[in-house]
Protein backbone atom coordinates (compact mmCIF):
# COMPACT_ATOMS: atom_id res chain seq x y z
CA UNK A 1 0.00 0.00 0.00
CA UNK A 2 1.01 3.30 -0.99
CA UNK A 3 0.44 6.39 1.14
CA UNK A 4 0.81 10.07 0.76
CA UNK A 5 1.66 12.44 3.21
CA UNK A 6 0.73 16.23 3.15
CA UNK A 7 2.69 17.81 5.22
CA UNK A 8 1.22 21.43 6.79
CA UNK A 9 -0.85 22.46 3.82
CA UNK A 10 -1.98 25.66 6.00
CA UNK A 11 -2.91 29.27 5.53
CA UNK A 12 -0.40 30.08 7.73
CA UNK A 13 2.42 28.83 5.61
CA UNK A 14 1.16 29.91 1.77
CA UNK A 15 0.95 33.99 0.93
CA UNK A 16 -0.62 35.85 3.35
CA UNK A 17 0.13 34.11 5.81
CA UNK A 18 2.04 34.46 9.33
CA UNK A 19 4.73 32.16 8.56
CA UNK A 20 4.52 32.33 4.45
CA UNK A 21 6.91 30.23 2.30
CA UNK A 22 7.68 31.49 -0.98
CA UNK A 23 5.36 29.31 -3.56
CA UNK A 24 3.74 27.64 -1.29
CA UNK A 25 0.09 28.01 -2.61
CA UNK A 26 1.73 25.88 -5.67
CA UNK A 27 1.86 23.05 -3.39
CA UNK A 28 -1.83 22.92 -2.94
CA UNK A 29 -2.54 22.28 -6.89
CA UNK A 30 0.22 19.71 -6.72
CA UNK A 31 -1.55 18.03 -3.38
CA UNK A 32 -5.00 18.02 -5.47
CA UNK A 33 -3.33 16.50 -8.65
CA UNK A 34 -1.96 13.60 -7.23
CA UNK A 35 -4.46 12.71 -4.20
CA UNK A 36 -6.26 10.51 -6.04
CA UNK A 37 -2.92 8.15 -7.19
CA UNK A 38 -2.89 6.87 -3.79
CA UNK A 39 -4.55 4.36 -1.93
CA UNK A 40 -4.31 6.51 1.54
CA UNK A 41 -3.75 10.18 2.11
CA UNK A 42 -2.56 11.55 5.25
CA UNK A 43 -1.98 15.36 6.63
CA UNK A 44 -0.27 16.86 8.98
CA UNK A 45 -1.03 19.74 10.63
CA UNK A 46 1.00 22.02 12.52
CA UNK A 47 -1.20 22.75 16.09
CA UNK A 48 0.47 25.35 18.27
CA UNK A 49 -1.37 26.81 21.48
CA UNK A 50 -0.67 30.27 22.09
CA UNK A 51 1.61 30.34 24.41
CA UNK A 52 4.26 27.80 22.25
CA UNK A 53 7.87 28.36 23.29
CA UNK A 54 9.09 28.38 19.15
CA UNK A 55 6.99 31.59 18.83
CA UNK A 56 9.61 34.76 19.05
CA UNK A 57 7.56 37.14 20.86
CA UNK A 58 8.07 34.00 24.18
CA UNK A 59 11.42 35.11 24.35
CA UNK A 60 11.79 38.85 25.43
CA UNK A 61 15.11 40.38 22.87
CA UNK A 62 14.71 37.56 20.51
CA UNK A 63 13.46 37.62 16.59
CA UNK A 64 12.24 35.69 14.45
CA UNK A 65 14.95 33.31 12.50
CA UNK A 66 16.99 33.86 15.87
CA UNK A 67 18.25 30.26 17.42
CA UNK A 68 17.62 29.71 20.93
CA UNK A 69 18.34 26.54 23.52
CA UNK A 70 14.83 24.94 24.42
CA UNK A 71 15.22 22.47 27.01
CA UNK A 72 18.17 21.04 25.77
CA UNK A 73 17.36 21.20 22.06
CA UNK A 74 18.45 23.74 19.49
CA UNK A 75 15.60 25.91 18.19
CA UNK A 76 14.45 28.64 15.65
CA UNK A 77 12.60 30.89 16.59
CA UNK A 78 9.12 31.87 14.41
CA UNK A 79 6.55 34.36 13.83
CA UNK A 80 3.10 33.27 15.60
CA UNK A 81 1.88 31.06 13.61
CA UNK A 82 -0.77 27.89 13.26
CA UNK A 83 -2.47 28.49 16.69
CA UNK A 84 -5.06 25.77 17.73
CA UNK A 85 -8.76 26.92 16.36
CA UNK A 86 -7.44 30.22 14.17
CA UNK A 87 -7.25 30.65 9.83
CA UNK A 88 -4.15 30.60 9.83
CA UNK A 89 -3.81 26.92 10.76
CA UNK A 90 -6.94 25.62 8.75
CA UNK A 91 -6.21 23.88 6.02
CA UNK A 92 -5.81 25.69 2.58
CA UNK A 93 -9.36 26.08 1.47
CA UNK A 94 -8.99 24.83 -1.87
CA UNK A 95 -7.30 21.83 -0.94
CA UNK A 96 -9.82 19.08 -1.53
CA UNK A 97 -9.89 17.58 2.59
CA UNK A 98 -12.64 14.88 1.49
CA UNK A 99 -10.09 13.13 -0.10
CA UNK A 100 -7.94 13.07 3.57
CA UNK A 101 -8.09 9.81 5.27
CA UNK A 102 -6.34 10.64 7.99
CA UNK A 103 -4.97 14.11 10.20
CA UNK A 104 -2.02 14.09 12.38
CA UNK A 105 -1.89 17.16 14.51
CA UNK A 106 1.61 17.94 16.10
CA UNK A 107 3.03 20.75 17.90
CA UNK A 108 0.67 20.80 20.69
CA UNK A 109 3.04 20.84 23.41
CA UNK A 110 4.36 24.32 24.39
CA UNK A 111 7.66 23.12 25.32
CA UNK A 112 9.21 21.27 22.31
CA UNK A 113 8.32 22.06 18.82
CA UNK A 114 7.29 19.39 16.65
CA UNK A 115 8.15 19.24 12.86
CA UNK A 116 7.87 15.72 11.73
CA UNK A 117 4.49 14.00 11.24
CA UNK A 118 5.61 10.89 13.67
CA UNK A 119 7.92 12.60 16.66
CA UNK A 120 9.06 15.57 18.45
CA UNK A 121 12.22 17.23 17.80
CA UNK A 122 13.33 15.31 21.15
CA UNK A 123 11.71 12.05 19.60
CA UNK A 124 10.06 11.54 22.64
CA UNK A 125 6.91 11.67 21.88
CA UNK A 126 5.10 9.64 18.89
CA UNK A 127 2.46 11.09 17.33
CA UNK A 128 0.96 7.79 16.42
CA UNK A 129 1.17 8.03 13.02
CA UNK A 130 3.82 5.35 12.02
CA UNK A 131 1.36 2.67 13.68
CA UNK A 132 -1.18 4.07 11.57
CA UNK A 133 0.22 3.44 8.42
CA UNK A 134 1.17 -0.42 9.55
CA UNK A 135 -1.79 -0.83 10.69
CA UNK A 136 -3.22 0.15 7.18
CA UNK A 137 -0.60 -2.06 5.54
CA UNK A 138 1.24 0.55 4.44
CA UNK A 139 4.93 0.05 3.16
CA UNK A 140 5.52 3.09 0.85
CA UNK A 141 5.08 6.91 2.17
CA UNK A 142 5.34 9.58 -0.58
CA UNK A 143 5.42 12.88 0.81
CA UNK A 144 4.89 16.60 -0.43
CA UNK A 145 4.38 19.83 1.56
CA UNK A 146 5.56 22.75 3.33
CA UNK A 147 8.47 23.31 4.05
CA UNK A 148 11.27 21.45 2.33
CA UNK A 149 14.24 22.52 5.58
CA UNK A 150 11.65 22.09 8.52
CA UNK A 151 8.69 19.77 8.63
CA UNK A 152 8.98 17.91 4.87
CA UNK A 153 12.62 17.35 5.68
CA UNK A 154 11.95 15.74 9.40
CA UNK A 155 8.82 13.88 8.32
CA UNK A 156 11.11 12.12 5.92
CA UNK A 157 13.69 11.45 7.91
CA UNK A 158 11.61 10.07 10.44
CA UNK A 159 9.59 7.65 7.68
CA UNK A 160 12.87 6.44 6.32
CA UNK A 161 14.01 5.80 10.14
CA UNK A 162 10.38 3.82 10.84
CA UNK A 163 11.16 1.71 7.83
CA UNK A 164 9.01 3.19 4.70
CA UNK A 165 10.12 3.26 2.21
CA UNK A 166 9.98 6.77 1.65
CA UNK A 167 9.54 9.37 -1.71
CA UNK A 168 9.90 12.90 -2.01
CA UNK A 169 8.26 14.98 -4.32
CA UNK A 170 9.82 18.30 -4.50
CA UNK A 171 7.66 19.98 -7.40
CA UNK A 172 5.35 20.12 -4.18
CA UNK A 173 7.22 20.96 -1.93
CA UNK A 174 8.62 24.94 -1.02
CA UNK A 175 11.26 25.94 1.18
CA UNK A 176 11.62 28.58 4.01
CA UNK A 177 15.50 28.93 2.90
CA UNK A 178 16.31 31.17 5.94
CA UNK A 179 19.85 30.93 4.54
CA UNK A 180 19.43 30.62 0.41
CA UNK A 181 20.19 27.06 0.10
CA UNK A 182 18.76 24.83 3.07
CA UNK A 183 15.88 23.71 0.51
CA UNK A 184 18.91 22.38 -1.52
CA UNK A 185 20.56 20.98 1.30
CA UNK A 186 17.51 19.40 3.04
CA UNK A 187 16.80 17.24 -0.34
CA UNK A 188 20.40 16.55 -0.52
CA UNK A 189 20.02 15.43 2.94
CA UNK A 190 16.86 13.53 2.72
CA UNK A 191 19.02 11.70 -0.06
CA UNK A 192 21.45 11.01 1.47
CA UNK A 193 19.36 9.43 4.47
CA UNK A 194 17.49 6.82 2.18
CA UNK A 195 14.55 9.01 0.54
CA UNK A 196 14.18 8.62 -3.34
CA UNK A 197 13.81 11.58 -4.62
CA UNK A 198 10.72 11.59 -6.82
CA UNK A 199 8.88 13.65 -10.19
CA UNK A 200 5.38 14.13 -10.41
CA UNK A 201 5.30 11.63 -13.70
CA UNK A 202 6.37 8.65 -11.02
CA UNK A 203 3.60 8.68 -9.46
C1 LIG B 1 7.18 24.60 10.04
C2 LIG B 1 8.47 26.21 11.02
C3 LIG B 1 7.67 26.19 12.14
C4 LIG B 1 6.93 23.72 8.85
C5 LIG B 1 6.38 24.56 11.16
O1 LIG B 1 5.77 23.33 8.63
O2 LIG B 1 7.89 23.44 8.11
N1 LIG B 1 8.23 25.41 10.00
N2 LIG B 1 6.64 25.37 12.21
ZN1 LIG C 1 5.31 25.47 13.87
Amino acid sequence: MRALILVDLQNDFVEGGALAVAGGGATIDVANRVMGAFDLVVATQDWHPADHQSFSKHHPGKKPGDLVDLHGLPQVLWPVHCVQETHGAAFVDTLEVAKIHHVVRKGTDPEVDSYSGFFDNGHRHDTGLATWLRNHGVSDVWILGLATDYCVKFTALDAVGEGFATWLLPEGCRAVNLSATDGEDAIAAMRAAGVTIARLTDV
